[in-house]
């Protein structure tokens, strides 16, 4: 029996149970059918490096059955697209996933109905056989060899994302210094900005620039774009094909994340995002595990802020996670991720947001807080049970994974010691 027809046969023995509760909730919303066909719509990126075990610079447990290469990695997201319908692409980390076989590649990814999403490049670590090292930056190094050498991997990475049919290419940098005294910051910025123009300049027509920021680590003292407001100052002297990404878990402890992604998206300058979630710096851990509330927050301005610019939810910026799973099974961890998202977006799409506007112009901060606290802690979950349903996923994604036994027939064909490549 083919995976489609093992989760209908799943769905069938859950589903009255699940009218049941969809049909209670339905009974009391006004814009059902509407949250349902945006939820049906909306799909997240799998990261390719997200799909074998991680692990920390103490140690890493692998689980078993973990893809031992690119077409094992897209065999793993068509998996959990057909297990969630929302999964419907993938983003490539480069050099670790670059295809030996384009052609079969794009093949293996449309027969899952998967798309590549953004490419992401890696001038953070060393290549066997690079020349010249990173270990004090790239893109911002005092050295223009270096700097040099970095934008060609960059320039490469697009070439990569060309041949996949991928539209951005997503830069995170881990360049900055460790101590005082170590680096100017200015010409740091400025080695920077030039070495973004170059890569700018190879830039296909309808191809985007993603600049990802983050305050620390692996650099303690300085990192050259810490924050949104250095992302964004690059992604303004670049042009109208740059933009900042926000991964969440790339902020100081309490930033108030929503705000920024609300200034972002009024100045047209928000890429998209990197999903994680984190207790104290850029811990990767499940989405919406430590903070549904802020997820949930962080959606409430997406979705006013992208009605606002009239952008369509699901294609005008790009929905990535970003994880690393220590403990979890990489797939269960994923579908528990992209719930989580889902889960943020429908309570945002819920808020009565003319009652809202109404009551932040009278100053009723009482009835603001009643307004999106009654979207919050409204249970949704059968509304996007519905929404898997109606696109022929399991309506529990997870107990599917698990009853159908996938991860035993996983270490079974690739073996109990099988390690992803790539992290
Ligand atoms: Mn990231």
């Amino acid at each position: 029996m083919q995976l489609t027809e093992k989760i209908q046969s799943l769905n069938e023995r859950q589903l009255a149970a699940h009218r049941h509760r969809f049909e209670f909730l339905a009974g009391q919303l006004s814009s059902t059918a509407d949250v349902l066909a945006k939820l049906r719509k909306f799909q997240v990126a799998i990261p390719s490096w997200a799909l074998g075990t991680g692990g920390t610079r103490f140690g890493r447990f692998s689980g078993g059955g973990e893809p031992r290469n690119l077409s094992e990695k897209i065999a793993d997201v068509g998996v959990l697209h057909a297990l969630n319908r929302s999964g419907g692409s993938m983003s490539l980390h480069i050099p670790w996933d670059v295809p030996d076989d384009v052609e079969a590649i794009r093949a293996e990814a449309g027969a899952w109905g998967l798309r590549f999403d953004a490419v992401n490049s890696n001038t953070f670590q060393d290549q066997p056989g690079q020349p010249l090292s990173y270990k004090f930056g790239s893109l911002h190094h005092v050295d223009s060899a270096v700097r040099k050498q970095a934008v060609r991997h960059n320039i490469e990475v697009i070439r990569q994302g060309e041949a996949l049919s991928s539209k951005a290419l997503s830069v995170w940098l881990s360049d900055g210094s460790n101590f005082p005294g170590q680096l100017n910051f200015r010409r740091a910025f400025q080695n920077t900005l030039e070495s973004l123009q170059e890569i700018y300049a190879a830039l296909p027509a309808d191809w985007q620039l993603w600049i990802e920021y983050k305050p620390f680590e692996p650099n303690f003292y300085a990192t050259t774009i810490g924050d949104w407001g250095q992302s964004l100052l690059l992604a303004n002297k670049l042009g109208p094909k740059a933009a900042t990404l926000v991964d969440l878990g790339h902020h100081l402890p309490n930033t108030n994340i929503e705000q920024i992604v609300s200034l972002l998206l009024m100045e047209g300058k928000l890429a998209g995002f990197h999903f994680n979630d984190s207790k104290y710096g850029d811990d990767d851990l499940t989405v919406g595990s430590i903070n549904p509330y802020q997820l949930f927050l962080i959606f409430c301005e997406l979705v006013e802020g992208m009605d606002q610019r009239q952008m369509d939810h699901a294609t005008a910026i790009g929905w990535m996670i970003d994880a690393s799973h220590n403990v979890k099974d990489p797939i269960e961890d994923l579908l528990q991720s992209v719930e989580a998202i889902k889960i943020a977006y429908a309570q945002a799409l819920l808020v009565d947001r003319p009652a809202l506007q109404v009551a932040q112009q009278e100053n009723d901060t009482v009835r603001c807080q009643e307004i999106l606290q009654a979207a919050y802690r409204t249970d949704v979950r059968p509304l996007v049970a519905e929404a898997r349903l109606r696109e022929n996923g399991a309506l529990d994604p997870v107990g599917a994974f698990r009853t159908l036994g996938i991860r035993n027939e996983l270490t079974a064909r690739r073996g109990s010691d099988a390690i992803a490549t790539g992290l």
